[in-house]
């Protein structure tokens, strides 16, 4: 696979680098993507409103029994040849922060440290009532193919219901989180966005940030999107094929 000359220079000279991920970057690995995560049970509904307070309190079971079928293909996944290859440029580039709108843990177990959850992890329940967090049993969630409703765990303290510790819409970004975010597009000289549609905000604003700043833009998706018009260099393909090609056009030094 051949990359730009231009693509190659800026990056071996890059000081500060951001991957930015949406799903598309855990769909090697198996995992559908949020546009396509109502399959079975779940196709009538809109992942919108199944990923919203309203949805939570309108079908609690429905919704937890959507999260735990989502957890379960998480925790069946592997990282996939993409995720390691965001791990290996972070061992090659001065700097490079990685901020991801996926709830999975992939990046982490393909050995990012420090990664910024934009829109929270499935792997950090809470009570919906006193927010405490809630303990999940230990193994893999054992559920049906076309999926179940599921009457949510209650909080050992509130006995109020418990619900996924990810940000629904309409919900707040975590505070800290969104500025660390913020702070890395405005400063970065480099910005990927991979695998994500560019539709959901406030998260679709940090490539634009970047550009405005003055960062180069590479976008890393199979389709079209709404960051084509904006992206400096559109690199068509999936992400587990086209991040590992570009490390290895990379010498392995990078700045
Ligand atoms: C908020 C957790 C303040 C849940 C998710 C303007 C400003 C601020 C807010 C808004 C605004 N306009 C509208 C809003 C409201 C709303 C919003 O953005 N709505 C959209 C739909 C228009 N935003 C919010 O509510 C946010 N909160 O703004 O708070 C506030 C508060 C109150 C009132 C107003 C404002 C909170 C948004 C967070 C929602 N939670 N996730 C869960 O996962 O269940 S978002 C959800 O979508 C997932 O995190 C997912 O990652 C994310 C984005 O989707 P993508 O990642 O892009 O995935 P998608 O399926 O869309 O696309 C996959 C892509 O991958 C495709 O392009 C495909 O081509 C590509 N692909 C496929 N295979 C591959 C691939 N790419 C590479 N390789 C491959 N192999
Ligand atoms: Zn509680």
């Amino acid at each position: 696979m051949d990359f730009n000359d231009d693509l190659l220079k800026t990056l071996l000279h890059a000081k500060h680098i951001v991957v930015f991920t949406g799903a598309g970057m855990s769909a090697e690995s198996g995992i559908a993507t949020f546009r396509d995560a109502g399959t079975g049970l779940w196709e009538q509904y809109d992942p919108c409103v199944l990923a919203s307070p309203q949805g939570y309190r309108a079908d609690k079971a429905l919704v937890w029994g959507w999260y735990e079928w989502r957890r379960m293909q998480v925790l069946r996944a592997e990282p996939n040849a993409g995720h390691l290859a965001v791990a290996e440029l972070a061992k090659r580039v001065e700097r490079l922060t990685l901020i991801t709108q996926n709830v999975d843990d992939l990046h982490e177990r393909s050995g990012n440290t420090d990664v910024v959850h934009l829109h929270g992890s499935l792997h950090s329940p809470r009570c919906f009532a006193c927010a405490r967090p809630y303990a999940f049993p230990d193994g893999i969630p054992n559920e049906p193919a076309g999926g179940r409703r599921l009457t949510p765990p209650h909080c050992q303290h509130c006995k109020g219901p418990i619900r996924p510790g990810v940000v629904w819409f309409g919900e707040m970004l975590s505070e800290a989180a969104w500025k660390q975010a913020e702070q890395a597009a405005s400063q970065c000289d480099v910005f990927f966005s991979i695998g994500t549609s560019s539709l959901v905000w406030p998260a679709a604003q940090l490539p634009v940030t970047a550009a405005a700043k003055g960062a180069t833009v590479i976008q890393i998706n199979p389709g079209a999107t709404a960051l084509d018009s904006k992206a400096h260099f559109n690199l068509r393909g999936k992400a587990g094929e086209i991040m590992p090609a570009l490390l290895d056009a990379l010498p392995l030094a990078v700045s």
